[in-house]
């Protein structure tokens, strides 16, 4: 066969760019070499429809090795007891809890999209907020927090099935013993999805949601720098509290509900290459050094959201205790949509995403906020002596947007730094 010059000439290009920037798109990292060469192996030419030992195909007994050494290290870092490896993204994992746990048009209540929530926590164009009643609360205006307040009144109102705690764009620490506790009043079930903040949980930087929620989801690509993927875990299984039966009348398990709804209900054949690719990662994550990357990417958030505070960017919630943060544009630029910020950084290779911010004057698709994460840049090598100078290039980008000479300069400075922290070994 001849080699497919047109799309390995794409990857190259994608491999460049990679390499010759910042990335700073928070949910954005970079895997070890390891992580790929499982990803690129030959377990992606094997069906294996079920579980380890209980599969509807022959030959599945290699994969099994791989899939149960992935649930015995993600069980491991996170001190669970139960755990599903076989999401094929966070999505799909909450899509999984959702069917498990709740019938259609039935009552949900998560974090508003626009407050930093996450589309499938229930917005209306997400099939969590099409099958279901989604209920939302929000981060109160004065300081950015998560309103608890209001997210005990509606759970005491409206009586939802399940509650959800997990952001895509919020930068503080979480109560969850406070949702529980409203969650056990009304009798509903609570769900983290720790997808942003996993890798600083497995690092014991955050609290462990696992202990605290009946259900926890999460991608492994953020900051767990994993493939991309999805995981289920639970500290306990418990029945369902809502007694959904089986045709013989027994209650099932919420272990036995999880693993059918991700199989088969939402999803085919796993994805055996990703589950090695996730069973590497999670043994990377096993490791010490593990534990010093996650407080270097804490640390350099949070030199990052000093500098711009310095510069006079205003930070939702002012500052971060994670490796994310939002930038309300508003305060310093009134007139500055995400949409151009986002496309003059592109522009001199700074990548980041335009994000509305609570309360925002703007529509999705402009935005008046850009949201910066250290993930990848730390994964790069980049330590927090840097972090000021890269706020220094943000700005002088944002303060002249349009100004092709002056992005081109600060580019020019982006490649030449970014020579020095190679990234790929081969
Ligand atoms: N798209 C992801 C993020 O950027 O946070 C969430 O799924």
């Amino acid at each position: 066969m001849t080699r497919d010059t047109q799309i390995f000439d794409i990857i190259r290009q994608e491999r460049e760019r990679q390499t010759r920037g910042i990335e700073l798109i928070a949910s954005e990292n970079y895997v070890s070499d390891q992580v790929m060469e499982a990803m690129g192996s030959v377990l992606t030419n094997k069906y294996a429809e079920g579980y380890p030992g209980k599969r509807y195909y022959g030959g599945c007994e290699v994969v099994d090795l791989s899939e149960k050494l992935a649930q015995e290290r993600l069980k491991q870092m996170y001190s669970a007891e139960w755990v599903n490896v076989q999401p094929h993204s966070g999505a799909q994992a909450n899509m999984a809890v959702f069917m498990a746990c709740l019938n259609a048009g039935d009552k949900f209540l998560g974090l508003n999209l626009s407050h930093g929530g996450h589309l499938s926590h229930g917005s209306p164009v997400n099939f969590s907020g099409l099958m279901f009643h989604a209920l939302e609360y929000n981060v109160r205006e004065d300081d950015g927090l998560v309103d608890y307040e209001q997210l005990e009144q509606i759970a005491r109102t409206e009586r939802p099935r399940l509650i959800i705690a997990g952001a895509s764009a919020y930068s503080r620490e979480w109560h969850y013993e406070r949702i529980r506790r409203v969650a056990d009043e009304i009798g509903a079930i609570f769900m983290v999805d720790m997808a942003h903040p996993a890798g600083l949980i497995a690092a014991g930087l955050l609290k462990n949601p696992v202990k605290y929620a009946h259900i926890v989801t999460s991608t492994t690509h953020k900051t767990m720098r994993g493939p991309r993927g999805g995981v289920i875990l639970m500290g306990k299984d418990f029945p369902n509290p809502w007694g959904k039966t089986t045709p013989k009348g027994e209650i099932k398990m919420m272990s036995q509900l999880l693993d059918s709804a991700v199989f088969p209900g939402v999803q085919g054949g796993p994805l055996e290459h990703v589950i090695a690719a996730k069973a590497v990662a999670f043994g990377e994550a096993l490791q010490p050094s593990y534990v010093d990357y996650q407080k270097q990417v804490k640390l350099n958030a949070a030199t990052m959201a000093d500098a711009l505070l310095k510069k006079g960017y205003k930070i939702i919630s002012g500052g971060t205790d994670n490796h994310c943060m939002l930038v309300d544009l508003r305060t310093k630029f009134p007139e500055l949509t995400g949409k151009v910020a986002e496309r003059a950084l592109v522009a001199a290779d700074i990548t980041s995403n335009k994000n509305m911010v609570p309360f925002d004057s703007r529509s999705a698709f402009q935005t008046s906020g850009l949201r910066f994460g250290t993930p990848a840049i730390t994964t790069r090598g980049l330590k927090e002596d840097l972090m000021p100078w890269i706020v220094s290039l943000i700005d002088r980008v944002l303060s002249d947007p349009e100004n092709e000479q002056n992005i081109l300069k600060v580019r020019n400075e982006v490649n030449a730094e970014m020579t020095k922290y190679p990234l790929f070994a081969w």
